[in-house]
C-alpha cells in the first residue's frame, strides 16, 4: 500500500518516538502555580533562545496572539496588521471579539506592510480617532507564500513604531523557518519586538503548544489573559517536554524542508497549468495559481487524493502545499510524478 503525502500543513506531523519518549518521562506540576518544571525549564530555554526576559507556554498560535494584542490594547483601538495576516483571517476576529480592537489592514508587499505603509496609518492623537494599539507582522508570512520578513524590514518598521510610541507584536509561528532561510538566528532576526508568539506544533513537530516570549512586565500581564482567556494549564510538563525535544531536535532540520520545496516547486512550474513562481518560495510554503489547461483547485485536489496526495485548496483557483518533517525527499519526487499524472502529462 502507497503511503500518504499529506502536504496539507506543516500542522499534520506527528511526534516521533524520542519525543513521545521524553513526554513520557517528563516530571510535572500544576502550572497554575507555576510548579511544572518542564513548563518552566520551556520557559526558560525560549527566553533564553529569543534574547528575552521571559516567555509563557501557550496551548496554541491563536491564543498566543490573542493573549497579546490583548495585553498592548484597550478596547477601541486598532492593530496594524497585513490583508494577508493570520489574525485577520483565520482567527475568528479574536482581536475583535476578546479584545475590542479594529484590524487596520494594509497591503504590505509578500504579506508584511512596510514602514512607509505603516506611518501613514498610525493614528494622529485626535479624540475622535482610534488610537493605534500596535503592530503586527508575520513571519513567515503564510498566507503569502511562507514569505521570510528580513532583519532590514523589521528594523526599518520598528524604526517608524518607535518613533510614535507604538508598540510591535510578531506572530512567530514559523519564525524558526524564517531565521532558517535568511541564516541567522531567532534573537537577532527579532530583537526590539516587544511581544513574539512561536509555535512548538508546526514544522518543530510537536503535537501542541506555542509560546510568547517578551519582557517580564509583558509576560506577567499575559499570564492574566491567558487565564481570563480560560488556557491555564496544569500537569502539561508532557506537552512542554515534546517542545524541548523540538528546540534541540528540530531545528537545524527545518533546512531540509526548505530543499524539499524548493525541489517541488521547480518541478510544478513546468506544469501545465500551475501558475508557479519559484522565485517567491522561501520556506516551506509554496502558493500557487491553477489555471486552464488544469482543472480548478477543488478538482485537482480531488485528482491529488486519488493518487494517494493530499493538498488543501486555497479558495477556487489557489492550492497551497506545506512541507515538514513527516514528507521526505522520496515522497517529494513521489508528489511530483503524482501531479504530473493528475494532469494528464505524459511520463
Ligand atoms: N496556521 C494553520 C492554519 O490555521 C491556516 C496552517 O495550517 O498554516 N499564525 C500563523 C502564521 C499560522 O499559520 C497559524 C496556524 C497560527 C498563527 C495559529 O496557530 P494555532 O493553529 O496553533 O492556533
Amino acid at each position: 500500500v502507497q503511503e500518504w503525502i499529506d502536504l496539507r500543513s506543516d500542522t499534520v506531523t506527528r511526534p516521533s518516538q524520542g519525543m513521545r519518549k521524553a513526554m513520557a518521562g517528563a516530571e510535572v506540576g500544576d502550572d497554575v502555580y507555576s510548579e511544572d518544571p518542564t513548563v518552566n525549564a520551556l520557559q526558560e530555554r525560549a527566553a533564553e533562545i529569543f534574547g528575552r526576559e521571559a516567555a509563557l507556554f501557550m496551548p496554541t498560535g491563536s491564543m498566543g496572539n490573542a493573549v497579546c494584542l490583548t495585553v498592548l490594547s484597550s478596547p477601541g483601538s486598532e492593530v496594524i496588521c497585513d490583508r494577508l495576516s493570520h489574525i485577520y483571517n483565520y482567527e475568528l476576529a479574536a482581536m475583535s471579539a476578546l479584545a475590542g480592537v479594529m484590524p487596520r489592514v494594509l497591503d504590505g508587499p509578500a504579506g508584511v506592510p512596510t514602514a512607509a505603509q505603516v506611518e501613514k496609518y498610525i493614528q494622529p492623537s485626535i479624540y475622535y480617532l482610534s488610537p493605534t494599539a500596535c503592530i503586527s507582522l508575520e513571519n513567515t508570512a503564510n498566507i503569502a507564500g511562507g514569505r521570510v520578513c528580513t532583519r532590514e524590514k523589521i528594523e526599518r518598521v520598528l524604526t517608524v513604531a518607535r518613533k510614535h510610541g507604538v508598540p510591535v507584536h510578531m506572530d512567530g509561528a514559523r519564525i524558526f523557518n524564517a531565521a532558517g532561510a535568511l541564516e541567522t538566528d531567532v534573537a537577532s532576526l527579532t530583537e526590539g519586538i516587544d511581544c513574539l508568539m512561536f509555535c512548538l506544533s508546526k514544522g518543530l513537530g510537536a503535537p501542541v503548544g506555542s509560546l510568547v516570549v517578551g519582557s517580564k512586565n509583558f509576560i506577567g500581564e499575559a499570564r492574566r489573559v491567558r487565564k481570563l482567556y480560560g488556557g491555564g494549564m496544569r500537569q502539561v510538563g508532557i506537552l512542554a517536554a515534546a517542545g524541548l525535544y523540538a528546540l534541540e531536535n528540530n531545528v537545524e532540520r527545518l533546512a531540509e524542508d526548505h530543499q524539499n520545496a524548493r525541489l517541488l516547486v521547480e518541478s510544478l512550474a513546468g506544469l501545465p497549468g500551475l501558475d508557479v513562481d519559484p522565485e517567491t518560495v522561501e520556506s516551506n510554503i509554496i502558493i500557487f495559481k491553477v489555471d486552464s489547461p488544469a482543472p480548478d483547485a477543488e478538482e485537482l485536489s480531488r485528482r491529488l487524493e486519488d493518487l494517494s496526495l493530499v493538498a488543501d485548496p486555497l479558495g477556487p483557483d489557489q492550492i497551497r502545499l506545506v512541507t515538514h518533517l513527516d514528507v521526505s525527499k522520496n515522497d517529494i519526487n513521489r508528489a511530483i510524478e503524482i501531479f504530473a499524472k493528475a494532469l494528464g502529462c505524459p511520463k
